[in-house]
Order: structure tokens, then C-alpha cells, then sequence
């Protein structure tokens, strides 16, 4: 039925950013049969690096001291210092906040004890299910890093598989430290030399194929820093041009370019320690020009990069957008790029990721960026609406599963002439 009133414009865009179900193109979380690696809970959710980034500005102990703590200890430190003493209006705090209320527990009652207790219950496979079922996660994509050496053995050991977590091969350490990613994979079996000859292409393309076929890689991956360029005369770009870009044409999966992070800026924070800078457009342009066979995800860290990456892919449709990524993760900027997106490239996005390194930040990474983009989407449907175009319920079902997941997985599928 063709849609004729504001009311029910709202409530059908609500209705249907409610029922889709998401596919989480970037996380780093991982399945249960990785172990440990999965992180959860209320500790977890406390002493995520977002709120490790915060809650320095507030503490006058020693970093070296902290990292001595306990995790319980730093959670309980965290808990004081960013949600008792001050209130937690950041959006880092206020997910805490909207997880412990979506899973029923008493947030007015600030109870960390209570909280700690509600979590000891669960086993994290039922878990697993109960955050899935409530963000409206039906799958994630991993993070899966060959370099990691917690991660690596997990594969080599025949990891079996888990249809709700996807893989995507992550090759920062290969890119960005040549130097010292060499020497791994001569020592796993790839006749490598630093030097960058024929036999290092062949072999770092037989390594790269070898993972990408081992985890099931939907896509591969790198975050590169605000200096990245291309082409250049450098490891990193000419390791992407002879092995990168070759072995992704030939398994038809896109590379994903995470672009604007300098990594460790305050390096006693650790993973809380990085930044942001302004990227090169012009790196993504020349890559995507010429290389029209190859296909190439975008997300760019700084604020200053969104419009050029927007009209960039106006150019070139081997070029996704995806996700406010990290910094501009935050309800203000995500609402100002997805009404830009939306304005400049229709329904052609990916709005969000969550990038969730906790399973239960699925919740409320999901939660508020839905809320966000269910605004900016109606403003957009109205807007058509007001010049008497009437669109229906099941139109706006179809887009909103575009934008949720159809769109990744049709570029996935999408064979470039
Ligand atoms: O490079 C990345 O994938 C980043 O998302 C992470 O490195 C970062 O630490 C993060 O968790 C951002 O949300
Ligand atoms: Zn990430």
C-alpha cells in the first residue's frame, strides 16, 4: 500500500529498522571457539579503550600503575571515576549504560556488584544468542589478523566455523611494517627477503591466498594512516600493486581501506593511544581509477574526509562507503555523514559498523546508530513524500535491508567488466 501520512511514514521506517536483520560489516569480536579472545560482560564493557582514553583525563595515577591493576580493579576504578563521581554522558558511557538497560538491569540502582553477578549467570554461547537476538545482529565479520599470535594458532589448530561470525583477513602488520612482518612469514614457511623481488611478490601472494582461503576471508583488510599514499615509493604501496590488488582481483573480494589513524600517539595509553589525521583522497581516486576490475571499501577516520569520500564514490563504482569509523562514531557526526551520504550517493552506502570489540557493545552500537539513521532516513522519505512521490512499506523494507547488509554482500557478488 502506497504510504500517504506522515504517521504512518514514521512508523513504517521505524517498523522496518527494527526487523531488518544487520550484517555487522566490521567488528572485533570473535566467535565462541576462539575462547578467550571473545570478550563480554560488564568488566569487559567498563575497561573498553574508549572509555581507558576518558577516564585518563580524570586520573592522576601513573599509567604504569593502572596496567598493573587488575581488569576488575581498573573496571571498578573506571565505574567510579566516569559513572559515580561525574555523570556519563558520553556516548562511550552511555552505551554502558544502554546495554545493562536492554538486558533488564536495574540502571538507576548503580549497582557494579549486582551487575557483576547477572553477568557470572551467563555462559558466553547463550549469550552469544541472547546480544544477537537483541541488537538484530544476524552476522558479524570478524577481524581475523594472521600476524596476531593468539588468534593465528586458533586456525592452524582447524577452528570449525560459525555461520553468525564471518571472516575478513586483516594485513596491517604485512603493509604497514614490512620489516618486521617479513621475517614471520619466512619463519612460517614463505622464501620472503626484505627485498621486494618477483620471489617475495609470488610468495607473499601464495601467503595471502593461503589465509584468505583458511578463515573464509569475505574481504581484505588494512587500517593505514593519515600519510598514506598511492602510488608511491614505498613497501606498503608496492606490496599492495604486486600481491594485494592481484591476489583480491583473482578472488574477486574487495580490499578494505581503513584511512586516518596514527597509531600511538600517546603510547602509554596502548590501545586507547591512537589518533586521527586527515587522509589523502586522492590515494582512493587513483586506486580506484586504475584499478576498475578491483573493488575497494572506504572508511576514513577524520571529519574533514567524509564529503570528498561521498562524492569520490560518485565517481567510481568499485568504491564502497562504509561505517563512521571510531572518532566519528558519536550520534552528532553520525547523523551529519548519513544525511550527506544519503543526499549525495541515495541508498549506495553502508551507514554503519560498530566495530564492537565487546559482543554485548553490539547492542548499543546498533541501538543508537539505528536511531540515528531511522531519523535521517524519514527526514529523506518525506521529503520525497511532500512532492506527492508515495512510497510503500515493502519499498521501504527493501531499501533498509540494502542499507543493512544487501549492499555489502551485492558488492561482494559485483564482477567488474
Ligand atoms: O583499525 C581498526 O579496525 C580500528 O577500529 C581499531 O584499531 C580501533 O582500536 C577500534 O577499536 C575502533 O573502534
Ligand atoms: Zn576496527
Amino acid at each position: 500500500m502506497p504510504i500517504t501520512n506522515a504517521r504512518d511514514l514514521r512508523a513504517a521506517v521505524d517498523t522496518a529498522i527494527a526487523q531488518v536483520p544487520i550484517t555487522d560489516i566490521h567488528t572485533h569480536i570473535y566467535a565462541p571457539g576462539f575462547g578467550d579472545l571473545l570478550l563480554w560482560g560488564i568488566d569487559e564493557l567498563l575497561t573498553y579503550h574508549y572509555l581507558l582514553a576518558e577516564v585518563f583525563r580524570w586520573l592522576d595515577v601513573s599509567y604504569e600503575n593502572f596496567w598493573d591493576m587488575s581488569k576488575t580493579d581498573q573496571a571498578d576504578l573506571i565505574w567510579k571515576t566516569l559513572f559515580v563521581e561525574r555523570s556519563p554522558i558520553s556516548e562511550s558511557c552511555r552505551g554502558v549504560l544502554t546495554v545493562l538497560e536492554r538486558l533488564g538491569l536495574d540502571v538507576g540502582g548503580r549497582d557494579l556488584t549486582a551487575y557483576r553477578e547477572f553477568f557470572s549467570q551467563k555462559t558466553p554461547e547463550e549469550y552469544v544468542e541472547q546480544v544477537f537476538q537483541a541488537s538484530g545482529v544476524k552476522e558479524v565479520v570478524m577481524t581475523n589478523d594472521p600476524f596476531d599470535d593468539l588468534e593465528r594458532p586458533v586456525w592452524l589448530e582447524g577452528y570449525e566455523g560459525d555461520q553468525r561470525f564471518k571472516a575478513a583477513l586483516r594485513i596491517d602488520a604485512l603493509l604497514n611494517q614490512w620489516e618486521t612482518a617479513w621475517p614471520r612469514l619466512k619463519e612460517w614457511g614463505y622464501e620472503v627477503t626484505p627485498a621486494l623481488t618477483d620471489k617475495t611478490f609470488v610468495e607473499v601472494r601464495r601467503f595471502l591466498g593461503d589465509w584468505a582461503a583458511r578463515v573464509g576471508a569475505l574481504y581484505l583488510a588494512a587500517s593505514l594512516p593519515p600519510t598514506f599514499r598511492f602510488p608511491e615509493d614505498s613497501a606498503r604501496a608496492t606490496l599492495m600493486k604486486e600481491c594485494v590488488l592481484p591476489v583480491c582481483g583473482e578472488l574477486n573480494r574487495p580490499f578494505s581501506m581503513m584511512i586516518g589513524v596514527k597509531k600511538l600517539t600517546n603510547p602509554r595509553l596502548r590501545l586507547a593511544g591512537d589518533s586521527v589525521g586527515k587522509g589523502d583522497i586522492e590515494a582512493v581516486e587513483y586506486l580506484c581509477a586504475n584499478y576498475p576490475q578491483n573493488k575497494f571499501m572506504v572508511t576514513m577516520l577524520a571529519r574533514e574526509n567524509q564529503q570528498e569520500l561521498c562524492v569520490a564514490a560518485r565517481k567510481f563504482r568499485n568504491l564502497l562507503v562504509f561505517g563512521c569509523w571510531w572518532f566519528v562514531n558519536n550520534p552528532s557526526l553520525v547523523e551529519e555523514m548519513t544525511r550527506m551520504r544519503f543526499e549525495l550517493l541515495g541508498l549506495s552506502v553502508v551507514p554503519q559498523h560498530s566495530d564492537a570489540r565487546v559482543l554485548d557493545q553490539l547492542i548499543y552500537k546498533w541501538d543508537h546508530a539505528k536511531a540515528v539513521i531511522a531519523d535521517v532516513l524519514h527526514d529523506k522519505y518525506a521529503d520525497i513524500v511532500a512532492t506527492g512521490w508515495r512510497p510503500t512499506e515493502d519499498e521501504i523494507r527493501r531499501d533498509v535491508a540494502m542499507l543493512f547488509g544487501g549492499n555489502f554482500w551485492s558488492f561482494l557478488e559485483k564482477r567488474l567488466p
